[in-house]
């Protein structure tokens, strides 16, 4: 089976570690691609001189030429201004829709097939107006943010509850902001519901630093925002594609109706395999949830209405 050529635009923060955790995982041939001059390069070479050290034979190339990532499988787009102290996501909209046009240009010309992660903020807009610019089919392109805040809900009730986070399943829909949506309901221990293990207010009090646990971050690093967390996110996305693994994630997806929604990109269970989204998994919703999904589909239009193409 051929490996696949995944290209990463973006090499900063979160692109470094990207393509440090996919040469250890063998993902595929990497390519990094920045328009900083030899800054790519440089990474690529610094993590190659690590694969003796972790017994993987991937191959990196850092560039600064778009033509290097042609024919890609796969493209991871973290390209983009990250938050400073006091900003919000949707601050970053003029700044990195500009970039987000040059990458769907580029991505268009160079690999007019490939399957497209977008990771930028204001998320749910960026990776809406790369589908709107190049005219990828839905399932070709999908976002990441779903999956690192659902990390963030089960870390904190993994440590609350002083239990493993491997047994916590938790899921956050909508936008990836304020808005967003945990949902305790769906949120278990091996299976036990969360509101049989915690109280409501202790609950209320994770599903409101869940909502704030990038901004947290933010505050704390006061040069830029979360790329660990964001980088092992965008990985598992990255590998059930290229794996064809069929996980059931929540990402940023194109809804044609799922949820009452049409035309916005927003957080829902996907499934996710060599075709991409193959499903959209519609779950059953309380009136609360719904009003609280409502909230956050207006907000997301609202961002989208201020887009020009
Ligand atoms: O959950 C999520 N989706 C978010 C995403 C989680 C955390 C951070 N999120 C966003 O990812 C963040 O708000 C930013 O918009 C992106 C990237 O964050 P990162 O921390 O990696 O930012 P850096 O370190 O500034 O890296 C951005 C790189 C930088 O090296 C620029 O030179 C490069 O983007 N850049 C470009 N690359 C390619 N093409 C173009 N046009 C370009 N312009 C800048």
């Amino acid at each position: 089976m051929a490996k696949a050529k995944i290209s990463l635009v973006g090499g900063g923060n979160i692109g470094g570690v990207l393509t440090l955790i996919a040469a250890q995982k063998e993902l595929g041939d990497l390519v990094l691609y920045d328009v900083v001059e030899g800054m790519p390069q440089g990474k690529a070479l610094d993590i190659s001189h690590a694969t003796p050290l972790v017994d993987t034979d991937t191959r990196i190339l850092g560039t600064n030429d778009y033509a290097d990532t042609a024919d890609s499988d796969l493209y991871i787009v973290t390209a983009g201004f990250p938050r400073k102290p006091g900003m919000s996501r949707d601050d970053l909209l003029a700044a990195n829709l500009e970039i987000i046009k040059d990458v769907s240009k580029n991505i268009k010309k160079y690999s007019p097939n490939s399957m497209v992660i977008i990771v930028s903020n204001p998320l749910d807009v960026m990776v809406w107006s790369f589908k709107e610019l190049t005219g990828f089919p839905r399932e070709r392109v999908v976002g990441m943010a779903g999956i690192l805040d659902s990390a963030r809900f089960r870390y904190f009730v993994a440590e609350r509850l002083g239990v493993s986070v491997q047994d916590v399943v938790a899921l956050v829909l909508g936008g990836h902001g304020p808005t967003m949506v945990p949902l305790p309901r769906y949120c278990s221990v091996s299976g036990i519901p969360l509101t049989k293990l915690m109280d409501q207010a202790t609950i209320d009090a994770i599903v409101k630093r869940v909502q704030e646990a990038g901004t947290e971050i933010v505050g704390l690093l006061k040069t830029g925002s979360a790329y660990f967390s964001p980088a092992q996110a965008a990985i598992e996305m990255a590998e059930s594609i290229v794996r064809d693994q069929k996980r059931v994630l929540p990402c940023a997806a194109y809804l044609e109706g799922e949820y009452g929604v049409s035309g916005i990109y927003m957080g829902v269970p996907i499934q996710l395999g060599a075709s991409g989204m193959e499903k959209i998994i519609e779950l059953d919703l309380d009136s609360d949830e719904q009003a609280a999904l409502k909230k956050s589909v207006e907000h997301v239009r609202k961002v989208i209405a201020e887009v020009k193409l």
